[in-house]
Parts: C-alpha cells; structure tokens; sequence
C-alpha cells in the first residue's frame, strides 16, 4: 500500500457476501457519493431514490441499469449516513440474490456510476482512520472472519468488543501516571524525587511490568488457537495409523487395507479437540526402506515428523515391539509425542512397560481404530500434551494471538526495565521520561495511535474484499 491508499475521499464498492449460489448477495458501498451512487442504480417501490430514503431503514425496489433501460434483480437496499455506519462515512448496501453473476453485474453498475473498487479490507481500514474501532479491534474482525473452531471465535470476539484495548488502554493510564510524576520534575532537575514517590513510582512500574509478561505468556495458547498444530501421525507400516485418522476426522479419509505400505502420500485433515484446530496429517509406514522410492518416502516422513508441532506415535499392541518399532522416535521430541498403542481389540501382546525405552514421553493411550475404543481418551491426551494439563483459562481468559501485539508488548517491557534501571541509578527526568515515551509509543502501536502506514497496509492486505 502507499500513502494514497490512506487517502479516503472516494467511493469504493465491493460484494461483501462469498461468491457462488446462494439466497441473497449484499453489495457494500461507502464514501461521500454512497447516496449518489445508489441513486443512479436503485429506485424504491414507491419511488424514492437513495437521496430521500430514510437511514437505517430497509427498501424494497429495483435494480436498475439505467443504459439499456432493464430492471437487474428486485432488491432491498439500506443506506447509513455518516457517522452512524460501520466505516464512519455514508454507506450504502444493496441486499440482492445471490449467485455467479447478478451479484458482479450490480458491483459493475456500481463502478459505472462513480465507485470504485474497494481493495482488501478497505471498509475496515476506513472504519479505523475514522475512529470506528481502534487497531487491535480491526484486526479482530479478520479473525473472526477466518476463525475455524469456537475457541478462536471467543478470543475474536473478545478482542473485536476492546478486550484487548481496555487492557492496553490500563497499561496506558499506569505509565502515563509515571511520566507526570517525572515530567514534574523537569523544571527541577536538581532536586531529587521524594523517596517516598520515587518508591511507589517503582512498585507501579514493576507491577506492571509483571502484568505484561503475564499477557505476553498467553501467547502461545492464542497462537496454537489461531493457526492450529500440525500434527503428524506416524508409525512403522500397518499400525493403523490411516484407521486412526480416520476414527478422529469421523470420515473415511484415508485409504485403510491389510498390506503393509498402503498409505503413499501425505494426507492432511483438521479436527477440532477441545477448540483448539488440530491438523493432522497421515504418513507413510516407517521402516527400514525396500527399495529407493520407498526410501524417499520415509525420509520424507521423518522431515515432516520433525517439522510437526506434535507426534502421534503409533503401536500396534496386538504384535510384540520389533526393529522397525523401535527406531520409529528417532530423534523426534518426546515432550510433543503422543504415544498410542493401537489394537486393544486383539489379543495384546505389547504393553505400555515395552515402550519405556521411550523416555520423556508423558501420554500414552490405548485405542482400537477398529471399535473407536480410546479414540475421546487420544484425543484429551493431544489437548493436554498442546496446552499443557493445568490448562487455566477456563475458556474466559484473555490471550493475544498476534505476533505483532506479542514484540509490541516486549519493547513496552524492554522499556519499563530500562526505566527502572535509569530511576534507581538516580537519572535526570528526562532521561526516564525518554524511557516511558517509548513504552507509550510501543502500547500505542497495538492499538494503532501510534502504528506506521507500512503496518497498516501489511495487517489490511490480509483482509478479504469487502471487509
Ligand atoms: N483389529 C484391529 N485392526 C485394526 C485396527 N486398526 C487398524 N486395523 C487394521 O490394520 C490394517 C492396517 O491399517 P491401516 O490403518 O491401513 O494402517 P497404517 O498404519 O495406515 O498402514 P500403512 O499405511 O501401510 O503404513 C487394516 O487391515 C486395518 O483394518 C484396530 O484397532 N484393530
Ligand atoms: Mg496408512
């Protein structure tokens, strides 16, 4: 993006429902000639156009291409006025049928007569430079958009209502506390600060500093939220680790027989455990390799197990534990494997104690893919290895998800400390001014007060048309 995309004196226009058949299409239009525009392609059922159509309020009508004279689709059309709209200025929706076709014809119409097309994200970008809604309840509304299981819709939703900027917005009021009481003293510079107040200016500060680390320690919960763990299925040739895949994702997904080698290629499915997107993925037997391909395809199998967040190691317990089975770990990581033991159907010839050669792995689960026996037991075990078991969030906690909100919370840290340090070695004022200026400017960029246009155009880039 460059500067002129911040400029927002035009009409843009885009379709903001997905495309395809479907009852109805809704056609967004904003900026100060939204009325204009509606009012050359739309004409109430008792008359009116855009101009004298009450706010707020849905119409009845026809879409008319005025050119060659026919009516487009019936429709219902509303118009906001500024300020009362999502993005601040006057919005204009048409409410058509959906479909492959109608729902562009309208949106060229809409070009023909005076808009222009909206880029990605261009109606929430607006709705932030006219101070709708802050950055991080911006970047709320993508995620909610694109949130996959509950969970990630709870923790969107919590941001899109200011969750998050209530408490950047608490971090604010403290060093802003802080910087008065220093900039007090800056016509001063000889005379030390109150022992007393620089006291309790110390503990505000540490305090806070620790509520930072506490909101950067979520992190990593929302991240594993947001974009799911991927998570590799692995074993020697024949364990059922296609039966168990496909037990998990309630499908017949993957291709199950009795030869050893069935599974070729990688398959990958997402299934929700707990809220939490897990996406796993379906490998190849682990043995000693037969031949060359085969050799590829296990290699191929260890770098996706190394690169996987999390192992699900599959045993079959109905055969007892051969050459194959024991270098099926490897050099994986046994804090992030789940160890099953599949087959409890059978006569069971392996037990948990057989597999103690595989230290530091804390979960092990029996399962029948056969039956579906375990299956909920394997799928506790994936939540608690994730999350780890003294999961406290209770499904109310507040967690950032963003890697830019994290390394903004940092540099505020970073800053506090700096302060801290300055303020016991007896610093000028401004020296620790300067400190608290920049942990303000860090919070700011959270929330976008102070957050460059290149940021702006890397988090609306990401946004789809129409929103
Ligand atoms: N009795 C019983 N049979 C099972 C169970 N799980 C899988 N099988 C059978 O074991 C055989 C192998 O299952 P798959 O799921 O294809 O095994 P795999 O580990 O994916 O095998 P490859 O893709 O060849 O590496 C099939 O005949 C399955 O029906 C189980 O829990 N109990
Ligand atoms: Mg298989």
């Amino acid at each position: 993006m460059t500067a002129k995309d911040f400029t927002h004196d035009d009409t843009i226009a885009a379709i903001a429902t997905p495309a395809g058949q479907g009852g109805i299409a809704v056609i967004r239009i904003s900026g100060g000639d939204s009325l204009g525009v509606l009012g050359h392609i739309f004409k109430t059922s008792a008359g009116k156009s855009a101009a004298d159509m009450d706010s707020h309020r849905l119409y009845h009508g026809r879409v008319i291409d005025y050119a060659s004279g026919g009516t487009l689709d019936m429709a219902l059309a509303v118009v906001m006025k500024s300020p009362r709209s999502y993005t601040g200025e006057d919005t204009a929706e048409i409410h058509s049928h959906g479909g492959y076709l109608l729902p562009g014809k309208i949106l060229e119409l809409c070009f023909k007569n005076g808009a222009r097309p909206a880029r990605p994200g261009e109606f929430t970008l607006r709705a932030f430079l006219n101070g709708r809604m802050d950055l991080a309840q911006a970047e709320a509304v993508a995620d909610l958009v694109s949130a996959e299981t509950t969970e990630c819709l709870r923790v969107a939703e919590q941001q899109l209502e200011g969750a998050l900027s209530s408490i950047i917005n608490g971090f604010q009021n403290s060093v802003l506390e802080a910087l008065a009481e220093v900039e007090a003293r800056v016509d001063f510079p000889e005379e030390d600060i109150d022992p007393l107040i620089k006291e309790r200016i110390f503990e505000s500060v540490a305090a806070l500093i620790e509520e930072i680390s506490k909101l950067i320690s979520t992190f990593d919960e929302g991240r594993v939220l947001k974009h799911g763990v991927y998570t590799a299925i692995i074993g020697k040739p024949n364990v059922g680790k296609s039966s168990i895949l496909n037990r998990l994702v309630m499908k017949d997904r993957a291709i199950v027989s009795p030869h050893p080698g069935t599974t070729r290629d990688f398959i990958e499915e997402a299934i929700s455990v707990g809220g939490i997107p897990i996406r796993l993925i379906d490998t190849a037997g682990l043995r000693s390799a037969r031949d060359e391909v085969e050799h590829a395809g296990v290699e191929m199998t260890r770098k996706k197990a190394r690169e996987a967040e999390l192992i699900i190691a599959v045993f079959d317990g109905s055969c007892e534990l051969d050459e194959d089975d024991s270098k099926v770990m490897g050099d994986i990581d046994r804090s992030k494997t789940v160890i099953v033991i599949n087959k409890s159907d059978l006569v069971q010839r392996l037990s948990s104690e057989d597999l103690a050669f595989v230290r530091g792995v804390k979960q092990v689960v029996k399962t029948s893919a056969k039956t579906g026996a375990g299956i909920e037991d394997l799928k506790m075990a994936l939540q608690e290895t994730v999350l780890g078991s003294e999961r406290s969030s209770e499904g109310a906690k507040f967690v950032i998800s963003e890697l830019r909100h994290k390394r903004a919370l940092e540099r505020t840290s970073e800053s506090l400390k700096g302060f801290l340090s300055a303020l016991q070695a007896e610093q000028s004022p401004e020296f620790l001014a300067f400190d608290l200026r920049h942990a303000l400017d860090s919070l700011g960029e959270i929330t976008g007060e102070t957050t460059t246009e290149e940021i702006l155009g890397r988090i609306f880039s990401k946004f789809c048309v129409g929103k």
